[in-house]
C-alpha cells in the first residue's frame, strides 16, 4: 500500500490536489472547536466509554486503545511473535503460529470485527484475519488473548476477510488473488480461465466460538477484495467486491483497470447451506492447520486438517449473482437497515449504492444482462438505489451512524465525507491528515452502531509529529459526530499500518474480563500446586525443572547438574492469587524471550545453554518491594562430567 501511496501522492502534488505543506499542516486549527481537548480528556482514574481494537497491518497485531482519549492499553500478538508475553516464544503458545508452511511468525493482519448476537454487537470475540499466509484468528474478549487461528487452503491474500453474520453464524474469509485450485505447477500466462478464487465460510460455535471450515464458494479468477454480511432484511446474504474481472497476470495497474465495471458478488449463503445438506459439493483434498489455545491447559494445539467441502458457484444456479459497479471498487458496506450496499468504486468520483429490494426483484424476474463463467450478471440501471455524485476523490470505505447517514473515506483527496442515505446528497465534509483508509464507527457494521464518534485511520502523517527518521508514524484522527457535522477532536499515533478497526461501549466488555487463573484449576501438563512438588528431572539430555514463582522468590532457586548439551524446559507456574500480579522469568543466554506469566499460570521457557559456568536467571516484572530479589542461579557443568543434577531453596 506504502508504495501506491507514494506515487498516488506525488502524482496529486504534482497535479497540485495534494497540498501537503513542508511546515505545519494546513486547517488543523481551523479544524478544531474551543472545546476538543475537554471531550478526549478522560481524567486520572477515570475509564474511556469505548474499546477500539486496531489492526496492526504489517505488524501482524492488534491493538487496543480507548476511545476518546486514543490511550494505548495492550497490543494483542495474533499473528506475530511477542516477546512483551513471549507469544510465539513459549512451548505453549508456538503451536498458535503453526500452519501448512511450517512456524509462521508474522503477517500483515487488516481487518477485526466483532461477533454479533441479532445484528448488535455482544463482545465476546474478535475475529482477524492474516493476509499474507491466509488464516482467520479469534480472540477471546475475556482475556484479550488469541484462542485459535484457522488456516484457510486455496486462498491467496486472505484480504476480503473476517467480517461475521448478524448471530455470528460465519466469519467469512474471501481470497484477494486467485490461483490454481488445486495449486500445480503450470504457466502463469494460463491465468485467464484456469485460476479461480476461493470464498470462505467458517462456522463458529455459538457456545464456545470454535472455528471450523464449514465450505467453500469456487468462484472465477478474479480479485475478491473486500466483504460485507447482509443484515437485517439481507441477512442471508454476503456481498465480496471484485477487481480484476479482466483477469490479468501482469502490470494489473494498467491491465485490471480496462473494464468500466467491475462487480459486487452477491452470495446467498442460505442457499449454500441447502447446497451443502443436498450434497452438491465436492470434498477436496486440502492441508491447513488448526491452532487451538486451552485455558484449563494453559497450552496450544495444532492440528493438521485434510480436506474441505467445495460448491461451485459456475454449477450452482442460485448461490452467486454478479451486482456491476463501477470502477475497481474496494470496500463494500452494508447499512444498519440491511438495504443499501454500498461499493466504493477506487478509481470513481461517485459512489454507486445499490437497493436489496431491487436486487430481489431483479433475480426473481430473472432480468439478466449475461453472465460470467455461469453466474447471471444483474442491470446496473435495475438494481440501482442512488449515486452519491461527486463526493470526493477515491472512495475506499463507508461506515454508518444508525441515524441515516453514511461516512466514506476519499484516499485522494483526503477527506471524510458525510452523506445521506435515501437522499444521497452530501452533508458534510472534513479534511483529514492524510489519506484514510478505513473510517470506523463503533458498531458501524451492524445493526445498532453507536453514531459518537468516527476513527478516521489514515495512511500518511508526514508532519503531524514530531519525526523519528525516515519512518514516521502512522495515525488515526478522532472525529465528534454526534452534531450535524464532524468535529475534529484528537491524532493519535497508532501501532503498524491500521487498516481498519472494531469499536465497541466498554462497558459490554470490562465487565467479563479476567482477573486471575485457579490454580487448582490448571492442569497444565508440567503445572505444581505446591512447593514440596517444586523439583528438577532429568530424561536423557531432557532437563524438565518444576518451578514456582510468589512473591518474591522462585522454589528452586539453586539448580546444579545441568550439562553442556541439555535442553533445560524451565515450566514455571505463578502461585499468586492476586489480581495483577504478573511474575517474568528470564535466564542468560536465553534464544527466546522471557516468560510474563499470570497469576495461576504455567509457562515454559526452553533454554540450550552453550557455556560453563554459574549463571544467573531472575524476575523480569517489578512484582514487590523484594523484586530485586526475586533470582537464583544454574550451574552448567561441561558434557559428559557427572556433577549430580538436584534443585535447592533456602539451603
Ligand atoms: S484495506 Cu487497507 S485501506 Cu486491507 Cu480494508 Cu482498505
Ligand atoms: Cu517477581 Cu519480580
Amino acid at each position: 500500500m506504502k508504495k501506491t501511496v507514494n506515487i498516488l501522492v506525488t502524482l496529486l502534488v504534482a497535479l497540485g490536489l495534494f497540498s501537503c505543506n513542508q511546515g505545519k499542516s494546513d486547517g488543523d486549527k481551523g479544524a478544531l472547536s474551543s472545546n476538543a481537548a475537554e471531550k478526549v480528556y478522560v481524567a486520572p482514574g477515570q475509564h474511556d466509554e469505548f474499546y477500539a481494537f486496531l489492526s496492526g497491518g504489517f505488524s501482524g497485531q492488534l491493538s487496543v486503545y480507548g476511545l476518546p482519549s486514543g490511550r494505548l492499553f495492550k497490543v494483542i500478538d495474533v499473528f506475530s511473535q511477542d516477546p512483551q508475553e513471549s507469544y510465539g516464544y513459549s512451548e505453549e503458545t508456538r503451536p498458535m503460529l503453526n500452519t501448512s508452511f511450517g512456524f509462521i511468525p508474522w503477517d500483515d493482519s487488516h481487518h477485526p470485527d466483532i461477533s454479533q448476537t441479532k445484528g448488535v454487537l455482544d463482545g465476546r470475540w474478535i475475529f482477524i484475519n492474516a493476509n499474507n499466509t491466509p488464516r482467520i484468528a479469534r480472540i477471546d474478549l475475556t482475556t484479550f488473548e488469541t484462542a485459535e487461528i484457522l488456516e484457510i487452503p486455496n486462498s491467496a491474500g486472505n484480504h476480503s476477510s473476517p467480517f461475521v453474520t448478524e448471530n455470528t453464524e460465519y466469519v467469512v474469509a474471501g481470497t484477494r488473488f486467485s490461483v490454481p485450485i488445486p495449486q500445480r505447477d503450470m504457466p502463469i500466462k494460463e491465468y485467464k480461465g484456469k485460476f479461480k478464487g476461493a470464498l470462505s465460510f467458517i462456522s463458529v460455535d455459538p457456545e464456545n466460538g470454535g472455528m471450523e471450515l464449514a465450505f467453500q464458494i469456487l468462484m472465477p479468477g478474479f480479485d475478491y477484495d473486500l466483504s460485507h454480511p447482509g443484515r437485517d432484511k439481507s441477512h442471508g446474504w454476503f456481498f465480496f467486491t471484485t477487481y480484476n474481472t479482466e483477469e490479468a497476470n501482469s502490470l494489473l495497474e494498467v491491465n485490471a483497470s480496462q473494464n468500466d465495471k467491475d462487480f459486487i458478488a452477491a452470495v446467498n449463503w442460505k442457499k449454500a447451506e441447502e447446497y451443502i445438506k443436498a450434497g452438491k459439493f465436492k470434498t477436496m483434498p486440502a492441508n491447513y492447520a488448526h491452532n487451538v489455545w486451552s485455558d484449563e491447559t494453559h497450552s496450544a494445539t495444532s492440528t493438521m486438517l485434510k480436506e474441505v467441502k467445495v460448491l461451485d458457484a459456475s454449477e450452482l444456479p442460485g448461490l452467486v449473482y454478479f451486482l456491476p459497479t463501477p470502477k475497481s471498487p474496494h470496500g463494500v458496506d452494508v447499512d444498519p437497515s440491511g438495504e443499501y450496499i454500498v461499493g466504493n468504486g477506487k478509481l470513481s468520483a461517485n459512489l454507486t449504492v445499490f437497493s436489496f429490494t431491487k436486487m430481489m426483484d431483479a433475480i426473481k424476474n430473472k432480468k439478466f444482462d449475461g453472465e460470467a463463467y455461469g453466474i447471471p450478471i444483474l442491470k446496473f440501471e435495475d438494481i440501482l438505489a442512488g449515486t452519491v455524485k461527486q463526493a470526493g476523490l477515491g472512495p475506499l470505505h463507508t461506515e454508518f451512524d444508525g441515524e441515516g447517514n453514511g461516512y466514506t473515506s476519499f484516499f485522494i483527496s483526503s477527506e471524510i465525507v458525510k452523506w445521506k442515505l435515501g437522499t444521497w446528497e452530501v452533508l458534510d465534509r472534513k479534511p483529514v491528515y492524510y489519506s484514510p483508509g478505513h473510517v470506523m464507527i463503533p458498531g458501524g457494521n451492524s445493526r445498532n452502531p453507536y453514531g459518537k464518534y468516527l476513527l478516521s485511520l489514515n495512511k500518511i502523517t508526514k508532519d503531524r509529529f514530531l519525526p523519528t527518521g525516515p519512518e514516521v508514524t502512522q495515525s488515526c484522527q478522532l472525529f465528534d459526530i454526534s452534531g450535524d457535522k464532524m468535529e475534529l477532536l484528537l491524532d493519535f499515533p497508532t501501532i503498524g499500518e491500521p487498516h481498519y478497526a472494531a469499536g465497541i461501549p466498554a462497558d459490554i466488555i470490562a465487565k467479563n474480563s479476567r482477573k486471575i487463573w485457579k490454580l487448582s484449576e490448571n492442569k497444565h501438563k508440567y503445572a505444581i500446586k505446591t512447593t514440596q512438588e517444586a523439583r528438577v528431572e532429568r530424561d536423557g539430555n531432557e532437563v524438565h525443572v518444576y518451578m514456582s514463582m510468589i512473591r518474591s522468590h522462585f522454589t528452586p532457586d539453586n539448580i546444579e547438574g545441568v550439562k553442556i548439551g541439555d535442553k533445560v524446559y524451565f515450566h514455571v507456574t505463578n502461585f499468586e492469587q492476586d489480581f495483577d500480579v504478573p511474575h517474568g522469568f528470564a535466564i542468560i543466554g536465553g534464544h527466546n524471550t522471557e516468560l510474563l506469566i499470570m497469576p495461576g499460570e504455567t509457562e515454559t521457557l526452553l533454554w540450550e545453554p552453550t557455556k560453563v559456568g554459574v549463571w544467573p536467571f531472575y524476575c523480569t516484572d517489578f512484582c514487590s518491594a523484594l523484586h530485586q530479589e526475586m533470582s537464583g542461579y544454574v550451574r552448567v557443568s561441561p558434557a559428559g562430567s557427572n556433577t549430580e543434577l538436584t534443585s535447592s531453596l533456602g539451603e
